[in-house]
């Protein structure tokens, strides 16, 4: 009867499934010169500079603003860069990644 039906252990979306994505979040603080944190989303992250400009003044109002969205490794090897070079020139200035929902 039933015999010849079979039923997929997994539906066939987990099989295409994409990895997790990660948001890289940079946070405001008063001390990192605003020219400073422009040239590090230009140079780490690729941003033209009227879109660095406008993703620093966010963090500045607000506290905090998305920078981009990546896999995993590569939010957090961007993230790290980008606090390198921060430290090297004695700023404070942090960026941090999560999950994007
Ligand atoms: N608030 C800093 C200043 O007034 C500039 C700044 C903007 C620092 C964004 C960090 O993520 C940041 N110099």
């Amino acid at each position: 009867m039933n015999e010849d039906i079979v039923t997929p252990k997994t539906d066939a979306s987990s099989k295409t499934a994409r990895p997790r994505m990660y948001k890289v979040l940079l946070h405001n603080d008063d001390y990192t010169p605003r020219e400073f944190v422009v040239a590090v989303l230009y140079s780490v992250f690729g941003m033209h500079e009227s879109k660095a400009y406008s993703v620093m003044m966010t963090a500045h109002q607000q506290g905090t603003a998305l920078v981009a969205v990546y896999a995993k490794d590569i939010a957090e090897t961007k993230a790290q860069e980008a606090c390198d070079m921060a430290r090297q020139e004695g700023h404070p200035l942090m960026l941090s990644t999560e999950p994007d929902t």
